[in-house]
């Protein structure tokens, strides 16, 4: 039988975000998935109020954390991976496609002396790789589409599936970031769709439709049943038609300038200038605004 995960849930409002501390309920070792450190984009103030709250979570419950991990580089919201890291000293990882969005937006930000190969990280995990949480096993499935380097992180009998599906009522993530692809997110939720039918899955987001209470979790069969994107389309190509014709209404996340500059550093905030203070760069005319849709 595979192995259940001890799985608890931490909802960020401000970003609709889910967080998630999945533990090994024999060793008690645990790990964090995509951890918010909060911004105030109108006031430029950071905070690390969420994160603080996972890590008091996981001192309460004495769990000893092994891994600090993030599903995908997030343009709505910014990592808290290395501040949990520097408050913990536990490694902190990401799949090894971040470097090719590096690459991207290293570019948009004309900061070509920028690493680019993933050095910020701990571990970069390939396709198909496997790591522990304690006893309990945890494989590495990419599962590029909303991001080009979006992986989906599959331990005991949990899959943490970030922003390819949401709850069923609420479809599929957006697929137009730069190095998206409505293509590429169809495969990859097929291969989440192909994990055994009971196997529990854990989404990034909820935007709570019609305002209903915010649920994360669902499964393998119910996904199948009922996906309000997937279960409507026959084929890859209805379900490309049908991702693109909605992401052509969507207004950039309102933070994704700020955060990619951030999370393809790791959630490190920009060194301080030799006045103290840090700054954000913001590029002009990168990104298409929704007038005209
Ligand atoms: N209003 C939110 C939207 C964020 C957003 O675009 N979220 C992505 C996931 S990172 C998504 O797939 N949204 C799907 C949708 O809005 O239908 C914001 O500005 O931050
Ligand atoms: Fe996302």
């Amino acid at each position: 039988m595979t192995r259940q995960a001890e799985v608890t849930a931490f909802y960020d409002p401000r970003t609709f975000s889910l967080q998630y501390v999945v533990a090994d309920p024999d060793t008690r070792s645990c790990a964090i998935i995509d951890p918010v450190l909060d911004f105030d984009e109108k006031s430029g103030q950071t905070a690390t109020g969420n994160a603080d709250r996972i890590l008091a979570f996981i001192a309460g419950q004495g769990y000893a954390l092994q891994w600090i991990l993030d599903t995908h580089p997030h343009a709505d919201h910014f990592s808290a991976a290395s501040y949990m890291k520097a408050k913990t000293g536990a490694p902190i990882a990401i799949g090894e496609k971040i470097c090719e969005v590096q690459k991207l937006w290293n570019g948009f930000y004309n900061w070509p002396a920028a690493p680019k190969d993933g050095r910020q990280w701990d571990r970069l995990f390939a396709d198909g790789e496997s790591f522990r949480i304690g006893n309990l096993p945890a494989r590495v499935m990419f599962s590029p589409g909303h991001t080009l380097a979006s992986v989906t992180y599959v331990i005991g009998d949990a899959a943490f599936v970030h922003d390819t599906l949401f709850m069923p009522d609420s479809g599929t993530a957006r697929a137009d970031f730069p190095g998206g692809s409505a293509s590429a997110l169809w495969h990859s939720i097929q291969a989440i769709l192909a994990l055994p039918d009971e196997t529990r899955l854990f989404t990034g987001h909820d935007y709570r439709p019609g305002g209903r209470e915010v649920q994360w979790q669902s499964t393998v069969a119910a996904q199948k049943a009922s996906n309000s994107h997937i279960s409507v389309c026959r084929s890859e190509a209805e379900f490309i038609a049908l991702r693109e014709a909605r992401d052509a209404t969507l207004p950039m996340p309102r933070l994704i300038l700020q955060a990619l500059q951030i999370n393809t550093n790791a959630g490190r905030l920009p060194e301080p200038e030799a006045n103290g203070r840090r700054y954000l760069k913001i590029p002009l005319d990168l990104l298409k605004a929704p007038w005209g849709n």
